[in-house]
Formats: C-alpha cells, structure tokens, sequence
C-alpha cells in the first residue's frame, strides 16, 4: 500500500518527518506491507500535514494529522481508506482543488517529485520533445503566441525575452531561473521546486532549445533548504538518465543545470542584483542598458526568467499556445498560481484563469480571516504591493486591471489583514523594508526610506501630521520616479495606498510604535 507524507515545507513545518518515522515503525511492528511515498503539497496549507492513502476507489486524503496521531489513524483503518474525523475523502473532490484550473501544478502533490517516471507517467517531457522537434524559432513563436507573461514581478512577455537572447550574438548564453522568492505571502516557486522538480528543468530546457544557451542556473534562497536538496538530487537523476547533458533528450544540444544558492538579500531578486550575486559579487542593481537579454551573466547574453514563467512553458509545449491562451482575460493570459496568506482561514496555492476578483478570492476561496473578524486591507504583489480596501474588491486579477488601481499584481501574494490592522504601521513597515534591503547604489532608495521612516515616525507620533504627510508624498513621488530599480520605485504603493484608502488611520490620537 502507498501512503503519501509530503516532503513539502509546509508540511514538514508541521511535523511530517515526524510522522514518516511514527509510520515507519508502527508499519514494522505490526507487519504492514507500506511505501511511504514523499510527495508535494497540494497547496491546502490548512490541511498539512495531508496523509494519503492509495486505495481500490482511489486517493483518500487525512488532515491536518499531527505527529502523535499516526497509530490512532491506522486503527481507524488508514490502509483501507477508513473513517476517520480528518478525513477529506478524495482529495481532488475537495471543494479547494474543484474550482482551479491546474496547468502548471498539475502534479503537485500528486506524483513523487523525485520520480521520473512518474513525472513522465503524467505528461512530463511531451513538451521538450515537442521543442527539440520545432526548433528555436517554433519555441520563441509558440511561448510569444501562448501569451505568457513574467510571473516574477514585471510581467513581460517571455515570448519576446527568449527571441532577444535567441537572435543576440554570443559564444555562449545562460538560462537563469530566479527562485529568489522574497515577495512575502508567496510560495509558489517553493512548491514546484520541492513538489515537481523536473517541471522547472524541463521548463529551462525548453528555453535553452529556443536561445541555443548550454548552462543554466537556478538562484536558490538558503530560506529553502527542502527545495535546494529536492532540486539538486532531480538534476542529478536528470543528467543520469541524458535529460541533461551533453546531448539533451538525445538532442545535438548540450544543456547542464547548477543550483547556486543565495545569501538572504531581497534585492538578489532582482535580475541584475541576481545576475551579480550570481557571478560572486556582492548584489547590487546594474544600470540598463545593456538589458541581461544582451549582456547578462558573465557579459553573455542571458535569459532570467522566475520559476512559474519557466515551468509554465512545459505545459505549453505540450498542448500547444492555443490551449494556454484561451484561459484568461484581456492581456493576462493562462493561469496564475494565486498564493493566498496572512490573516486566513484557508491559505494556500490556488492555480486559476486570470480575471476573478480579489473578493472572489479572500471571501470566497479564502474564507476570510482566520481570526473571524472582517477583512479590512490585503496587500497583493509582496512588499511592494498597494493595500487593496474592501472598495476595490471587484478588481480583477489581470495585470493591467491592478495597475489601473494602482497596485501591481507582482508574484500573486495575497495577504489578509483583519480590522485591528493599524495602516499607520504598514505604511512605516514599507519604509523601513526598504531602508533595510536597500543595496544603496541609488540615492532616491537609499536615503529616501531613511527619511521616509523618519517622518512616519512624526507622523505616528502625532508630529505636524499633514505637514509630513505631504512631505511623505513628496518624497514617495520623488521615490518613485527617481530610483533605479522597483525596490526604490515601488515603495510609494504600500505608503500611498495606505494614506489613501485608509485616511482615518493617519489622523486623531498619536500611537506608539513598538
Ligand atoms: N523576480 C523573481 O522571480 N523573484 C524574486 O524574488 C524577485 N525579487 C525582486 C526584488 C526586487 C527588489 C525587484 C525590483 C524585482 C524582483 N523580481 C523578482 C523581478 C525580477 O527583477 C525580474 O523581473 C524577473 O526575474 C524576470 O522574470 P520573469 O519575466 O519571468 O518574471
């Protein structure tokens, strides 16, 4: 029988090693015949550890179980799929996973993330077949034509990226893979590093068949160590069995995979920070031009794409732009993992269509807050990311929808707050951010989230507050237009959104900080 413990962090947080080991000996003493199989995570965060048992009617899904629990739920008869107090019968039936459309986390939680056989018993390597078959040129036209759009942050078409670095000269190119991941609320490219490794290699191969690059990296952060250790054995087992290598897939094209893992700097997620971590260097924002595409890793040109927009394109390989196309709305096209955390009842990774709203998503999937107390704020788009107030909830998720608003759509992080948040604080929050992972090469960023927590400071003391207020906006205008990279420029969203849709919190009594 096999039964189904996640390696995944969520779960292992929660104590799924710990549960392996109560299994292991608890099958031993009681002579059951089991394989433990470490899967992904499905993404119902509420649920981990999910325990899964493969049964003659098909998955049975137990959770959330705590270690301690394991005896109690073999004697209620786990192996043949038995009632149970936690048990949420098929998993896929659950109400969480019924209403996504999953593309690129199809197999999330499903498969053995290190089993190749697995991943190709459920689709895996149709798509890099299919790109060795078309060429460069059929890859760049079918990624453009898919309309896939950056997950990471800017949302540009990968499309165009890979027919930069295609068409750019040079002896050698790079494909980077930006697992970074320091938006906060955000997981996605954790889940399918620890969930479905070869999704990401696979993902990269296609985009070194469409550029002719030979050498990819993954920029790991050291805050993943589940995901360095489950990437590093799938890329061995990838190269062991000529997925990489010297001929990739049996192709004329030699492509290897490394790992490189970071140091905890949230400006090494951006890509010419990334690029000069990754060439040992200490990470600070380049100027563009040249852009990376040109002049990249090395000097050499160089696709930097994030996880989620490399293993999308497995997917659209394999059932063709068309497909991926037809899901979504105006210029979002596909699905977005959304990542919903915070304050909340039912966190997690919801793979959806672009276009339903974001009270869709925090009142309905979300089931709102965990406290019980009604939303007041959420914050879509990591640190950077606008507060969104209940007034703006019928805003679709669509990139330009968000930008209309004001906010940005970012790496899909949803963050809930309830009434006690104090915006006041949130506000401050975004300056010190800034001020703390700044790489100070620019001015604007540098001294200006400086000042900016300064003057939040007299604000919240109560200090002249429409004076700083409109100094406060001075400085975020000045921010915004003035700094080299978004993490200086994008500031002023969470700052302005919350002196704008929150006014009440910015005047009356003075507050404490702590
Ligand atoms: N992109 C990521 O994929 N992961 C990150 O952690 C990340 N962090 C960023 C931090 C800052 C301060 C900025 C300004 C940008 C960050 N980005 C991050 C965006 C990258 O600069 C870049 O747009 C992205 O890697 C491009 O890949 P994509 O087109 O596939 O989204």
């Amino acid at each position: 029988t096999r039964i189904f413990i996640p390696l995944d962090s969520f779960a292992v947080a929660n104590g799924a090693d710990e549960l392996c080991d109560e299994l292991t000996h608890l099958a031993a003493r009681r002579g059951l015949d089991i394989e433990i199989v470490r899967n992904g995570s499905r993404g119902m965060a509420w649920l981990e550890p999910l325990v899964e048992v493969e049964t003659h009617q098909g998955r049975i899904g137990y959770g959330p179980i705590e270690p301690g629990e394991m005896e109690a739920l073999l004697d209620a008869g786990l192996m043949n799929g038995g009632a149970h107090a936690k048990c949420i019968g098929d998993p896929e039936e659950h109400p969480f996973m019924k209403g996504q459309t999953r593309l690129t986390f199809k197999r999330c939680g499903v498969t053995d993330p290190l089993s190749l056989d697995d991943y190709e018993a459920h689709g895996g390597l149709i798509g890099l077949k299919r790109a060795i078959e078309m060429g460069g040129a059929g890859v760049v036209d079918e990624v453009t034509e898919s309309g896939l759009r950056g997950r990471g942050g800017a949302g540009f078409p990968t499309g165009i990226k890979w027919k930069t670095v295609r068409e750019a000269a040079g002896e050698r190119k790079y494909i980077v893979a930006n697992a970074d991941e320091g938006d906060s609320g955000t997981f996605a490219d954790r889940m399918i590093m620890e969930g479905d490794p070869f999704c990401l290699i696979e993902g990269m191969a296609i985009a070194a068949v469409a550029t002719g690059a030979t050498k990819g990296y993954i920029y790991l952060r050291s805050e993943y160590p589940v995901a360095i250790r489950v990437m590093r054995e799938a890329i061995r087992r990838a190269t062991a069995a000529g997925v990489l290598g010297v001929s990739m897939m049996g192709s004329a094209q030699a492509f290897d995979i490394e790992v490189r893992v970071g140091a905890g700097a949230y400006v090494c997620g951006e890509e010419t920070s990334l690029l000069d971590s990754l060439e040992g260097k200490r990470g600070q924002v380049r100027f563009k031009p040249p852009l990376p595409a040109i002049k990249g890793l090395f000097g050499r040109p160089t696709v930097i794409n994030n996880v989620i927009s490399l293993a999308s394109t497995p997917e659209i390989l394999a059932k063709g732009a068309k497909f991926y196309k037809d899901f979504g709305m105006g210029r979002s096209r596909g699905t977005i993992p959304l990542q919903i955390a915070g304050n909340v009842r039912h966190g997690g990774l919801f793979e959806v269509a672009f276009g339903l709203t974001l009270g869709e998503i925090v009142e309905g999937i979300a089931g709102g807050t965990d406290t019980g107390k009604p939303i007041r704020a959420v914050q879509v788009g990591g640190p950077l990311g606008a507060y969104f107030p209940r007034a703006l909830f019928d805003t679709p998720f669509d990139y330009e929808a968000f930008a209309e608003k004001n906010g940005l759509i970012g790496h899909a992080g949803i963050v809930i707050f309830d009434e006690d948040v104090d915006m006041k604080k949130q506000a401050r929050f975004a300056f010190e951010f800034c001020a703390i992972e700044s790489c100070g090469k620019c001015t604007p960023c540098r001294i200006g989230a400086v000042r900016g927590l300064e003057t939040m400071d007299k604000v919240i003391g109560g200090e002249n507050v429409s004076g700083n207020l409109e100094l406060v906006e001075d400085l975020c205008n000045t921010m915004q237009f003035g700094s080299l990279c978004a993490l200086g420029g994008f500031t002023p969203y969470p700052v302005m959104s919350a002196i704008r849709h929150f006014p009440e919190d910015f005047e009356g009594t003075p507050m404490r900080v702590a």
